[in-house]
């Protein structure tokens, strides 16, 4: 009895497996796996460049024709914030709701977003898709629980349905919200469902109705993933340059996919992505391409059903998949029982990825030795096996929080430009890191008199500044190549043509060099070659007249010199003038013309001498040395217009101009919201907000420098730290920018640089 039973039984298998429709039976023996060779993804490939310009291409495109499709031409949505509570998850997160919606309202998306409150400038965030509704992912009553349509087994049939509130959070094992946050990440996530239901028939319910074509869910899911960063973009809060995609599972193949069409996903995470994600297909281990397209016949297109059981004849494998985020940071986890999903086959992708990421000049993976459990390993590729079921735990977070904290840091090299009169010897370098908010000490950069102000090159590979130079004509301008090493090595100098030059600013090309002559009261060109080397000026300017101030004012004295976003207009602030004189700048002669308007009025007096434009280009500001008051500009960028709005003091509120007082430096934060002004003498830095639809200014704060004469200051990039110089102390100081009020902190954190005339940062690897 039992043994014909036991033959029926193998004869169904034995009729089965000839059953062409019928996947091949899965294998979890390794010592089952076949020979296999792997397309080569560096095929007719010897240089990064053709990487970049042809392979690259050709390999996106094969995973477009055989694996997940082409994503159709669908018009920008639109993307508009519902809700924002600053005091969500117990006032440790501002909480965000987007809904982002088709052109025609047809279809649309929730967008849950959590930003750390703790956060001292733009958050760097992770982006990821959940499996079951936004309000799984934690127990905030203030997300809202959407309908979705989802697959009922039993009846064999879909149905619409708001999940109960004992669904609320039931993800949060998945979703360590609290860590995340605490380390300063925000977290961003749709739903699948909102996109795609996920069942057979589920592409009825989703975007793929609306625009149909031969890509599959994950393509769809993918796809919305991106249009979630275009909207991240547009918050300021978030700073979009450092969005991580992560998914796991079928969300892992999604993330992968997402990654790899859109490069600016700055970091991607594939957590048990398996099958048709990061696992080797050939290795035929666990699921193959047969089983998942007879599981889930609408995730991949339908060309990739020709390779059921053929997994020889796909033009690709994972490893290629993985090569097409280099050289971001990529990181593939696997967990020790989730045989299905392959584990080795996960790692040998990210091994077969190694040379591309290594073509394309990263440290790439750095092993092909499968690691122990719970044992992180790689470079620029990170890889885990972490012990246990396929999940995404506790444990991979933290390993994913790791290696971006290592690989979405921002270091900057910060130069100082000095005064050479005292300690001072020249330009000094020193390393910031933006995590810890630490400065290096200090090293001499280059041995040069009186090297004031600074310009770095856009390419990074060249630095300008200007000083006083005996023997010629007016003063000097140095170009200087920066070495990788952080010193600096003069490569030429050339006349200012007028006298006691005191700014220097680049085009945004880095073409041409634009100075101003505090002494002789004149602005100039110089042609910047394609060595860096500085030319003669293409164009000089001299200013004429004088204001009221019979001290400082009896002729013109140029004080800095600065391009709108356009790089059309140039505007002087002339301190003897008390005006801002305005050029038209021809960017292929380099010859600057009078604009008309020809220059914005200060009131007389005041000596401007430090300009700053709004991110926006509709508002500019300028700071007016001797009166101590900052004035706001409305900028009509068409005709190269400034018309005043405000004129503010530097000082608080009911402070007098003292004799030895006297402002320097001006600068918008990068995010538009804040204005800071620094007074010398008063030794502050005056704290604006800007109001976003006037460009007017109210006073915030006036933080202490801690030095004596705080001449010049700036920001990094994402404006989350300050650091400011002192013309008359020792030491430069560190200062976190809150992000919420624009509100200065001191972090303790200093360096000795003497008489210190000018800041800048430049982000290094
Ligand atoms: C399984 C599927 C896998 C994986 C997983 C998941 O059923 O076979 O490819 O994606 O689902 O998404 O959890």
């Amino acid at each position: 009895m039992r043994n014909g039973f036991a033959v029926v039984c193998a004869m169904t298998t034995l009729a089965l497996n000839l059953n062409a429709a019928d996947p091949r039976p899965v294998n979890k023996d390794e010592s089952k796996v076949p020979a296999f060779t792997l397309p080569a993804p560096l095929a007719g490939v010897t240089s990064a460049q053709q990487w970049r310009e042809k392979r690259r291409a050709e390999i996106l495109e094969l995973y477009r024709s055989q694996v997940f499709g082409h994503t159709p031409q669908i018009p920008p949505l639109k993307c508009e914030l519902v809700s924002c509570d600053k005091q969500a998850l117990g006032g440790i997160a501002t909480r965000k709701m987007f809904r982002l919606c088709s052109g025609d309202g047809k279809w649309g998306m929730d967008l849950l977003v959590y930003l750390p409150n703790n956060a001292c400038g733009p958050a760097p965030m992770f982006l990821s898709m959940n499996f079951d509704g936004n309000h799984t992912v934690s127990t905030d009553p203030g997300i809202p629980i959407r309908e979705q349509w989802t697959w009922d087994n039993k009846l064999k049939q879909e149905k619409l349905v708001r999940p109960g509130e004992e669904t609320r959070g039931k993800s949060i094992g998945r979703w360590p919200l609290e860590m995340i946050l605490a380390r300063g990440y925000g977290v961003a996530t749709v739903s699948r469902a909102d996109v795609e239901p996920d069942y057979a028939e589920g592409w009825k319910h989703g975007v793929r109705a609306l625009y149909p074509g031969d890509w599959g869910a994950i393509g769809a899911w993918a796809w919305s993933l991106s249009r979630a960063l275009d909207c991240l973009e547009k918050d300021t809060d978030v700073d979009a340059p450092r969005v991580a995609v992560i998914g796991h599972s079928r969300l892992g193949k999604t993330a992968l996919w997402a990654g790899a069409q859109d490069e600016r996903f700055a970091f991607v995470i594939s957590n048990d992505s398996g099958e048709g994600g990061a696992a080797i297909t050939r290795r035929c281990f666990g699921e193959t391409i047969a089983v998942i397209n007879k599981a889930f016949p609408h995730w991949f297109c339908a060309n990739y059903k020709k390779y059921n059981d053929r997994e020889n004849d796909l033009p690709v494998d994972a490893h290629m998949l993985v090569a097409l985020s280099a050289p971001r940071p990529i990181y593939v986890a696997s967990a020790s029982e989730d045989l299905w999903a392959d584990p080795k086959g996960e790692f040998l992708a990210c091994v077969n990825a190694d040379p591309v990421y290594r073509l394309l000049g990263t440290d790439g993976f750095g092993t092909d030795t499968m690691p122990p459990v719970n044992t992180p390993v790689g470079k620029r590729i990170g890889y885990h096996l972490r012990q246990g079921k396929h999940d995404i735990t506790e444990y991979d977070w933290e390993q994913y929080l790791a290696f971006a904290d290592r690989h979405l840091r921002r270091n900057y090299a910060v130069y100082f430009g000095t005064y050479t009169k005292g300690k001072s010897k020249g330009i000094y370098r020193s390393l910031f890191d933006t995590v810890t908010g630490k400065l290096s000490e200090p090293e001499l950069a280059a041995e040069t008199t009186n090297p004031s102000f600074l310009a770095i090159h856009p390419s990074r590979k060249f630095l300008y500044a200007v000083g006083e130079l005996a023997g010629k004509k007016g003063g000097a301008i140095s170009a200087f190549a920066i070495e990788p090493s952080g010193k600096l090595t003069l490569l030429n100098q050339q006349s200012t043509v007028g006298a006691g030059p005191c700014y220097v600013g680049l085009d945004n090309a880095g073409k041409h060099a634009i100075v101003a002559n505090y002494g002789g009261g004149s602005v100039a060109v110089l042609p910047i070659g394609a060595d860096g080397k500085l030319g003669e000026a293409t164009a000089f300017v001299q200013h004429v007249g004088s204001s009221v101030n019979p001290k400082r004012q009896q002729g013109p004295h140029a004080h800095s010199f600065f391009l709108d976003a356009a790089n059309r207009f140039a505007f002087a602030p002339d301190l003897g003038l008390d005006k801002v004189m305005i050029y038209k700048l021809d960017t292929e002669k380099g010859t600057l013309t009078p604009n008309d308007p020809a220059f914005g009025a200060v009131a007389p007096g005041s000596g401007p001498r430090h300009f700053s434009f709004h991110p926006n280009d509709r508002f500019a500001y300028v700071i007016n040395e001797m009166t101590c008051t900052a004035t706001a500009f409305r900028y009509d960028a068409v005709r190269g217009a400034l018309s005043e709005v405000q004129t503010i003091t530097t000082l608080p509120a009911g402070e007098t101009v003292q004799p030895n007082y006297s402002t320097a430096e001006i600068r918008v934060h990068p995010s538009g919201k804040f204005l800071y002004g620094s007074n010398r003498g008063h030794n502050t830095i005056a704290v604006y907000a800007i109001d976003a639809e006037t460009g007017k200014l109210t006073p915030v704060q006036h933080a202490p420098t801690l030095g004596e004469m705080p001449r010049n200051f700036n920001f990094d990039l994402s404006g989350s730290w300050l650091i400011v110089g002192h013309n008359n102390s020792d030491f430069v100081f560190v200062f976190r920018v809150d992000a919420a009020t624009g509100k200065l902190t001191p972090t303790g954190q200093s360096i000795e640089v003497s008489a210190t005339v000018c800041v800048k940062f430049m982000p290094v690897e």
